[in-house]
């Protein structure tokens, strides 16, 4: 009997600053990317999944095919790992953002990469490799209808080896925004598709079933980016009894319907890119939909509903001045915020902000690697150095995450978002008092 095509698909970690690979026996966060890639495979192939992070890659364990998922912090890693299998004869494949947005840089580490979304082009690049016949690049001709996307196969994961047991799954896709700082108006040339609410309670159906897992996490970037959509999606979410996380930006807190709905579907996390409390610096990354004047109003609303919340904030924006840290913790502490992460910009590759920084010579750290540090500043900012906003960034977190800051924000007095805040500030504090990057963490 003739065996079956074997495919290894990693995910691979990122480096230390030394350049070695970064490992943990455990992680937090479950990834979507290889499942879906996994789902997305025909039939006619064995797939082998590695998170490596976890996992040390089997250089030689027969693999036919190897295809890697690529974002700019693990790109070098990436990089390492499809040069030692090309080196063996194995057939390497890119996908993903950085692959998209660096492909002839990726090109000189893997025989094949896919530009944009693979939803379409996968099953014909494999039987392309099959007649020897691999192009060098594969590009879908459109978007996908985000219709009849098969199920992630996450049970090829070791799902026990990760602490947040929630599923990623996906329900819509781009976001309407255009913040100058992101790749996500880039990489889907601005739009935003929503997937049939139907195919997605079905696929919560079946994970419940092949898992057990009962919590989920919506990776879309803007769950609430139409509306109609997310309040239909919740509705559909009510009957399920299950748990989720989202992410969605701070105006959609205008509307109580969704919130109401979300909160009866069982949202347990919302994470919002709040990134400043200057409305000046929001204007220069583009982030429009941002109004510091609501923000108050629009986290007490979230309060109301029972909702918890962690937010995002960048610093090294062209007006942020040197005091901008302390005038953000004081708010946080202020409205009494359960979660924050503090993180300088980090002007990526393929983003508008790196384009502008680079036309004005203000790039320092030009090295991809480097940008999931959340503590080093790359670039020169305008009205601070960059070791102020690096000292400022680390002091928000060390203080944030203080006992003192635990104890007035969610102990005075208890309220609805103490449990749940004490746990999960609990890791940052433990992350903090060793000078560990929450992303190291991820
Ligand atoms: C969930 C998420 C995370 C999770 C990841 C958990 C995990 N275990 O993987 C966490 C919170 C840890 C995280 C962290 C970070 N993230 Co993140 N994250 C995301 C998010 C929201 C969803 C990722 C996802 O699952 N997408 C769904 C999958 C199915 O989509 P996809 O990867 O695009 O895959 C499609 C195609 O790209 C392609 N494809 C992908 N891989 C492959 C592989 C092959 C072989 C082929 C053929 C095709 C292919 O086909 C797929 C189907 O069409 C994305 C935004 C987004 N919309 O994707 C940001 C995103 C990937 N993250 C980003 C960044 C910057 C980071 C951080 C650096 C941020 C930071 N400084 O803290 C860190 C880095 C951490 C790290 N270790 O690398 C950027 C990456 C930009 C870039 N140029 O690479 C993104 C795009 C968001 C953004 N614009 O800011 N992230
Ligand atoms: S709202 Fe979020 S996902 Fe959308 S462009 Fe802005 S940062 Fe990117």
């Amino acid at each position: 009997m003739k065996t079956k095509p074997r495919i290894l698909l990693i995910q691979p970690t990122t480096v230390h600053l030394d350049r070695t690979p970064h490992k943990t026996r455990r992680r937090l966060i479950i990834g979507l990317m290889l499942p879906l890639m996994a789902g997305l495979t025909p039939p006619e192939y064995d797939v082998t999944l590695c998170d490596e992070r976890l996992e040390d890659v089997d250089f030689d364990a027969g693999w036919d095919l190897v295809g890697m998922t690529t974002t700019i912090g693990a790109s070098l890693r990436a990089y390492q790992l499809g040069d030692e299998f090309r080196k063996r004869g194995i057939p390497v494949v890119m996908g993903g953002f950085h692959a998209t947005l660096q492909t002839e840089e990726a090109l000189k580490h893997a025989d094949a990469v896919v530009q944009g979304e693979s939803d379409y082009v996968w099953p014909q690049l494999l039987q392309d490799w099959r007649d020897g016949k691999l192009k060098r690049i594969y590009k879908a001709d459109k978007l996908h209808d985000l219709k009849g996307l098969p199920r992630p196969r996450h049970e090829l994961l070791k799902l026990k080896r990760y602490l947040f047991k929630a599923l990623p799954i996906q329900a819509t896709r781009g976001c309407p925004y255009r913040c100058s700082f992101c790749e996500i108006p880039v990489f889907y040339g601005g739009t935003f598709r929503t997937r049939p609410v139907g195919e997605i309670v079905e696929e919560i159906k079946q994970n419940i079933k092949i898992t057990g897992f009962r919590r989920f996490q919506f990776i879309d970037d803007q769950i609430a980016g139409k509306h109609r959509f997310a309040r239909e999606l919740f509705k559909a979410l009510i009957p399920l009894n299950i748990r989720f996380s989202c992410l969605w930006t701070i105006n959609s807190n205008h509307d109580e319907e969704l919130l109401d709905l979300a909160a009866k579907a069982g949202v347990f996390h919302v994470n919002i890119g709040v990134e400043s409390i200057n409305q000046d610096s929001l204007l220069s990354i583009s982030k429009v939909q941002n109004h510091v004047k609501d923000y108050k109003r629009l986290l007490q609303r979230l309060k109301d509903y029972g909702i918890y919340y962690s937010l995002n904030f960048l610093f090294g924006l062209d007006e942020d001045t040197p005091d901008a840290f302390d005038k953000t913790l004081q708010f946080l502490h202020e409205v009494k915020a359960p979660e924050a992460f503090f993180n300088t910009v980090t002007p990526r590759k393929g983003t508008p902000m790196r384009a502008q920084l680079e036309a004005e010579g203000r790039v320092i750290v030009p090295d991809a690697d480097m940008y999931t540090n959340n503590f080093v500043c790359m670039f020169i900012p305008k009205n601070m150095t960059p070791r102020q906003v690096e000292e400022g960034v680390w002091r928000c977190t060390k203080t944030f995450y203080s006992a003192k800051s635990m104890f007035k924000r969610l102990l005075m007095p208890p309220n609805k978002y103490t449990i749940q805040g004490l746990t999960e500030n609990a890791l940052f504090w433990y992350g903090a008092k060793r000078h560990i990057d929450p992303v190291d963490y991820y």
